[in-house]
């Protein structure tokens, strides 16, 4: 067995899971407080879009405790914390553009003492008009960046040439992150006029380039510290740095520690979300069903700043034709700039929301043309060498042999015969069932953003410690960045001790995002490896005066070379005897990857993830109400590294998929009031909401040469299996009333259903 099966076959490994059951995994808010330690918390705006015309802050500072109320006017650098495009401020300057724009920090003793001058600040603002509908900030010529098209073929023409034309609209919502553990951060200023950060986010980096912009500090000023988090799903890929400014903010202003963790509400009700879109659609099909030509514009509702709209926006168009080949489409895609809270990454990332247009329109092609979605998807998926709108071509295409090998192994012909039965059979109750095909890119589309780094220490007793760039956040990287240094020394994981990701080990990371984190962080890992082990294979060598200079081959707690062989730690031990170097910095940039922007083309993705999901689902025609009986599907994990990780992805994502599609209903009122504002009102997926029965099968496939150990990125595709659940739900709805006009208006809550039967 050499070393690669064996970390195969650790793959239900779990450096944390039993920590996370018996409730000793330490978070953020479970850090000792220090000494002195204040308490910070925002003020925020309770208008979505005003001018502050004045304030008064003097009874809020009366309040025994309250140490300082930080403004804009306090701020030591830059009141600037726009990522892609500098256009949001820390605290309001002199308007306010969403409810929960944060205007002033209060800085105090206890949480109690902020909590009380919070409700006595004084403050007028102007109101000005509000804008909430992304179609509206389009007809205002209201953008938050560029508008962007992407186009293969001739589509004009190619409609003209179609058996069959239909367009429509689609829209789909919002979605709130519901991470466990809110955000949050912890300051500490040093003597030297550094800081100490700890925070709770998916990029370090990006906390310390903000902090030290708000700071007017350097970056090597700003050290960030995140041990793991409690969940993110893109919610804290760029927004946990405004908390640790406001904290670093607070003590570069008071020489003292000060702390800030959200509560639920203000979480809420401050961050930004997934981007709810509207978009309208065109698509043109042959007689035999094949898809020609597609068209469509997408409308994001980006809030109202930039944050990572604009990269969002991108992906939207990069699976605007989700697994499908399409020989001619047009695409383009709007930011609109509203008054809500900044929207933000969402595991997909754009992705979901694109994909759910293309299905509409297969959906609404196929009601026409009265044959069964199902028979369209299945004609037009990817294969070999497929083109897609941006000009990378498929490889190792598992588009069809995913769909194929669930289309048997689930006996799908079967089943939609016994759904047909049975809804023969019964009048108030349907069943409706739905095939949702997935193809996902790896890679952040911003080609740049594509590389990490790694250092490892074999410390002199043989053991080994390691840091990456890599945030754990319940996605099982940490477990798989210890396989991956346990498999490349050939020794067992518990010999591995993983560090907090920390900037000053592992500098310039790129966020834990875009499910390329195990992919980036681990390769550099190996790299990192392979130089120490190059260095000992070299010592070795000389050291039993071997002339052939052999590679020596690490493997079982041993380095061997030829007929000579010594156990690790004694190896080491004489490594360090002889002053070799037993530490090494990793790097790893994806090899391959290019997009241009300007022509939007290229080959941005360094491989593609592959799925095919079926849903059965039962409605009850009288009430409305919906169970998803179950969710078979075949997945591309490529070759898994940890089966039980990856499988924990899947099931996760794809019932997350499910509450965006079916049950999340984030509402915002025409003021830009949050009127989901807490977690009795918006519902999320809870164990009665998960399908029945759920099954996954592992596609069998020797996997990517750019997914680390060949084990493909499992993070965000299969919350796009859940968009098989609004199209389960909806067919069923038309095994009721075949004449009813749903409108593809995703979630499809119970409400919707009843709307839908009696339409
Ligand atoms: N799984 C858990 N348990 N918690 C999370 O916050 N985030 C998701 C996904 N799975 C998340 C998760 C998102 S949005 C991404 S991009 C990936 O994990 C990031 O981690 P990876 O790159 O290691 O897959
Ligand atoms: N973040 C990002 C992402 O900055 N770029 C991406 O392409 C991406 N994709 C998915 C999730 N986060
Ligand atoms: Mo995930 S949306 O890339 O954090």
């Amino acid at each position: 067995m050499n070393n690669i099966e064996k970390a195969k076959k650790s793959d239900t490994y779990s450096v944390d899971a039993h920590l996370h059951v018996t409730g000793k995994t330490k978070y953020l808010d479970d850090l000792p407080e220090l000494q002195g330690t204040l308490f910070a918390k925002v003020h925020y705006a309770k208008i979505a879009h005003g001018k502050i015309k004045n304030y008064n802050l003097e009874k809020a500072l009366n309040i025994e405790g309250i140490v300082k109320i930080v403004t804009y006017k306090d701020i030591p650098g830059e009141n600037q914390i726009g990522g892609i495009i500098p256009d949001e401020e820390l605290l309001a300057t002199d308007e306010v553009h969403f409810i929960g724009m944060p205007i002033f920090i209060i800085v105090a003793e206890s949480e109690i003492a902020a909590h009380k001058a919070d409700k006595l600040i004084e403050i007028d603002i102007e109101e000005k008009e509000i804008i909430t509908d992304p179609i509206d900030a389009y007809k205002k010529n209201q953008f938050l960046s560029s508008p962007i098209k992407f186009a293969l073929g001739d589509t004009e023409n190619a409609f003209n040439n179609c058996e069959y034309v239909f367009e429509g609209t689609a829209n789909s919502g919002g979605q709130e992150h519901v991470y466990l553990e809110t955000q949050g951060a912890y300051a500490i200023p040093n003597a030297d006029g550094s800081f100490l950060i700890y925070s709770s986010t998916q990029g370090p980096t990006a906390v310390q380039r903000t902090v030290a912009r708000v700071l007017g500090l350097s970056m090597n000023k700003i050290e960030v510290d995140v041990n793991r988090i409690g969940g993110g799903f893109g919610g804290k890929e760029d927004q946990a740095s405004p908390w640790a400014a406001m904290v670093a903010v607070s003590a570069f202003l008071t020489n003292r520690p000060v702390k800030y963790i959200l509560e639920r509400g203000e979480d809420l009700q401050m961050t930004g979300k997934r981007h709810p879109y509207k978009s309208n659609y065109k698509i043109g099909l042959n007689k035999e069903g094949k898809i020609i030509a597609y068209q469509a514009s997408y409308f994001q509702n980006g809030g109202a700043s930039a944050d990572l709209s604009p990269a969002v926006l991108e992906r939207t168009l990069f699976h605007g034709t989700n697994a499908y080949f399409i020989p001619n489409v047009e695409i383009n895609a709007f930011s609109c700039k509203t008054n809500i809270p900044p929207n933000t990454a969402f595991r997909g990332f754009g992705g979901p929301q694109g994909m759910f247009v293309i299905e509409a329109a297969i959906h609404h092609a196929a009601k026409e043309m009265k044959v069964s979605p199902i028979e369209i998807q299945e004609k037009n998926l990817l294969f070999e060498k497929a083109e897609f709108s941006y000009g990378q071509l498929t490889e190792d295409c598992e588009a069809q042999r995913c769909w194929d090998q669930a289309k048997e192994k689930y006996n799908l012909e079967d089943k939609r015969k016994k759904v047909e039965t049975f809804n023969n059979e019964n009048d108030t109750v349907k069943k409706g069932l739905a095939v949702m095909p997935i193809c996902f890119g790896i890679s952040f589309t911003n080609t740049p953003m594509n590389n990490a780094r790694a250092l490892i220490h074999v410390y002199s007793d043989g053991s080994v410690g390691i840091s990456t760039g890599a945030v754990e956040m319940g996605q099982g990287v940490s477990s798989k960045m210890i396989q991956v240094a346990a498999q490349s020394f050939g020794l067992s994981e518990d010999q591995i001790k993983l560090e907090s990701t920390n900037t000053t080990r592992v500098a310039n990371t790129s966020p834990t995002a875009a499910s390329a984190t195990a992919d980036l962080n681990g390769k550099a890992l190996q790299d990192g490896c392979d130089q120490i082990k190059k260095r000992l294979s070299d010592f070795f060598n000389k050291h039993w005066e071997i002339t052939s200079n052999d590679h020596a081959s690490f493997l079982d707690n041993k380095i061997s070379i030829g007929s000579q062989s010594i156990d690790w730690t004694e190896a080491i031990g004489i490594a360090f005897l002889h002053r070799i170097n037993l530490s090494a910095k990793g790097h790893y940039a994806t090899p391959r990857i290019n997009f241009n922007k300007e022509t939007g083309k290229g080959h941005p993705f360094a491989y593609h993830v592959y799925g095919t999901a079926i849903f059965e689902c039962t409605v009850d025609c009288l009430r409305g109400n919906y169970e998803i009986d179950s969710v078979e599907l075949v997945h591309d994990f490529g070759s898994s590294m940890n089966k039980e990780i990856d499988l924990g992805q899947i099931e996760g994502g794809m019932v997350q998929g499910i509450g965006w599609m079916t049950m999340e209903e984030l509402i915002y009122d025409e003021k830009g009031r949050l009127k989901s504002g807490n977690l009795a009102n918006y519902k999320i997926p809870d164990i009665y909401s998960v399908p029945k029965t759920v099954s996954v099968q592992y596609l069998d496939t020797k996997g990517a040469e750019l997914a680390i150990l060949r084990s493909k990125a499992v993070g965000e595709p299969p919350l796009m299996y859940g968009i098989g659940a609004y199209f389960a739900i909806n067919n069923a709805i038309l095994a009721f009333n075949p004449n009813a006009n749903v409108p593809y208006d995703a979630p499809m809550t119970t409400e919707k259903v009843l709307i839908g039967l009696y339409s």
